[in-house]
């Protein structure tokens, strides 16, 4: 069997050397979720997030081939800037690399490399999951199946009401993911800190999380959990002023018939457009929030009295 060769940047490298905290961050959120300067502008305010909440931050992406764990300015820069970057899902990844390819890892992807790094702790902004419609079109992100299987503990805001919530919660339940939200009991829906779903589980501290995370470890159970962490209630929008974009922006995809892994981009972009950008002030909000949070939950995993099966 061959090994991959990871490409750790200098900062990324120094905290593992060290035995530091790292906190995985995805790109597909750079080069598919929000629309360039503003996308770069977030990813250096989230590692900045990162940093000052005490942990190192490891953008992950596929540069010419090769696994990078951590980027640095100029080439975080260019993905920024690039066009037709591929977006790489657990199914792309191998391919991507052993052709010299150049993409952008999802939540799914992400926690792979993250986890090939030894790097136990994510932060995103929004997880992919089962799509409305879903009975027909068959469209439930390979994110879920991801949880279920790679020893990752990802921080998102929810999961977006361009997703069927429910039966993204039933999916999650039937392949053992746990669901947990952060400081309350109803499910975080992304833009607004609550849904009217409760929530299947709720931890109200980093280091509740931590522990968690190890004790899933010890029991020998596979896959990671999901935290959702609510929105700052200053950067939320309501509900009742998403709902109808979220339904227009559905019909539009519906119509002009995409597809498979143009379906989440498209809505992003639209919502973006029909929201006339709040929906991305928003989405920065939550990621620069779920930045902190994942931080302190990876220097509690650090500091834990039984991290020995730790990162
Ligand atoms: N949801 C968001 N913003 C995003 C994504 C999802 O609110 O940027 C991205 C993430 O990278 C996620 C991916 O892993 O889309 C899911 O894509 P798909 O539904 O094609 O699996
Ligand atoms: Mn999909």
């Amino acid at each position: 069997m061959t090994t991959l060769p990871l490409q750790f940047s200098p900062e990324v490298a120094a905290a593992r050397a060290e035995g530091r905290p790292i906190v995985a961050l995805e790109s597909t959120i750079i080069t598919h979720g929000m629309p360039y300067p503003r996308n770069l502008e977030t990813a250096w305010q989230v590692e900045d997030a990162v940093r000052e909440a005490g942990a190192t931050p490891a953008t992950i992406a596929v540069l010419e081939g090769q696994l990078h764990i951590g980027l640095d300015e100029g080439q975080l820069e260019a993905l920024a800037k690039a066009q037709n970057v591929a977006k790489l899902s657990r199914a792309d990844l191998a391919v991507c690399l052993a052709t010299g390819g150049t993409g952008a890892t999802t939540v799914a992807a992400t926690m792979i490399a993250a986890h090939t790094a030894g790097i136990v702790t994510f932060a995103t902004g929004g997880i992919g999951g089962v799509h409305r419609g879903a009975e027909h079109s068959f469209d439930i992100s390979a994110d879920l199946q991801e949880l279920a299987q790679t020893p990752v503990t990802v921080v998102c805001a929810g999961a977006k009401a361009i997703l069927d919530l429910p039966k993204t919660l039933e999916v999650l339940e039937t392949l053992g993911v746990p669901v947990i939200a952060f400081g309350q009991d109803s499910l975080p829906a992304f833009w607004s800190a609550s849904s009217n779903l409760p929530a299947p589980l709720r931890l109200d501290d980093a280091h509740a999380i931590a522990r968690a995370h190890l004790t899933r470890a010890a029991l020998g159970l596979p896959g990671g959990q999901l935290v959702a962490n609510p929105i700052p209630a200053e950067a939320e929008i309501s509900a009742a002023e998403i709902t109808p974009i979220i339904e227009q922006a559905t019909q539009e995809a519906a119509d002009r018939g995409i597809t498979a892994k143009e379906v989440t981009p498209f809505l992003l972009d639209r919502i973006y457009t029909l929201t006339e950008g709040r929906s991305l002030d928003a989405n920065i909000a939550l990621v620069v929030n779920n930045a902190r949070l994942a931080a302190k939950i990876a220097t509690c995993l650090i500091n834990e009295p039984q991290s020995g099966a730790r990162r």
